[in-house]
């Protein structure tokens, strides 16, 4: 499993170094009002020394949208994960988006789908307020952007 999240976690760093140019180069996300709504945002705290955190959150929308991106100032590299028990094993997968049905809630939650912050540039102490901005795209296509912030929580559990 080890070799697994390090696989998963390490080896998009060039790519991600690359989206980032070509998200700013070519595709200005729109302001749009959102039909979204984000409830219930808090990050993992970090391990002393540890460098690896997860945000949660709870998104509903009135519309079908994706979550096709999350940026965070505060780690290098942010990536959407899944979880799944697999003969026993938890494995972890990286998402291209999460699908948000319209006004079905949608829950990002420990042993489940997650933002996977990695390389935290500072540690997640509790009470810290982490901002996001959470890009999504609707059904028209056209991506908007929401700033949210995550509530620095502890929590005990097997992901990471
Ligand atoms: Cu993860």
């Amino acid at each position: 499993m080890t070799k697994l999240l390090s696989a998963i976690c390490v080896a998009p760093l060039t790519v991600s170094a690359l989206s980032v140019f070509a998200s700013v180069a070519f595709a200005e996300p729109k302001k749009v009002a959102p039909p979204v709504t984000i409830s219930n945002v808090w990050a993992k705290t970090t391990v002393p020394g540890g460098a690896v955190s997860a945000a949660y959150m709870q998104i509903n929308s009135a519309k079908p949208v994706r979550l096709i991106k999350v940026d965070t100032a505060i780690a290098d590299i942010v990536e959407i994960h899944d979880m799944k028990m697999n003969d026993g094993v938890m494995e972890m997968k990286a998402l291209d988006a999460v699908d948000v049905p319209a006004n079905k809630l949608v829950e990002l939650k420990p042993g489940g789908m997650h933002v996977m912050l990695i390389k935290v540039r500072r540690p997640i102490n509790k009470g810290d307020k982490i901002p996001l901005t959470l890009t999504f795209e609707g059904a028209d296509k056209k991506s908007f952007t929401m700033n949210v912030e995550a509530n620095g929580q502890e929590r005990n559990g097997a992901h990471h």
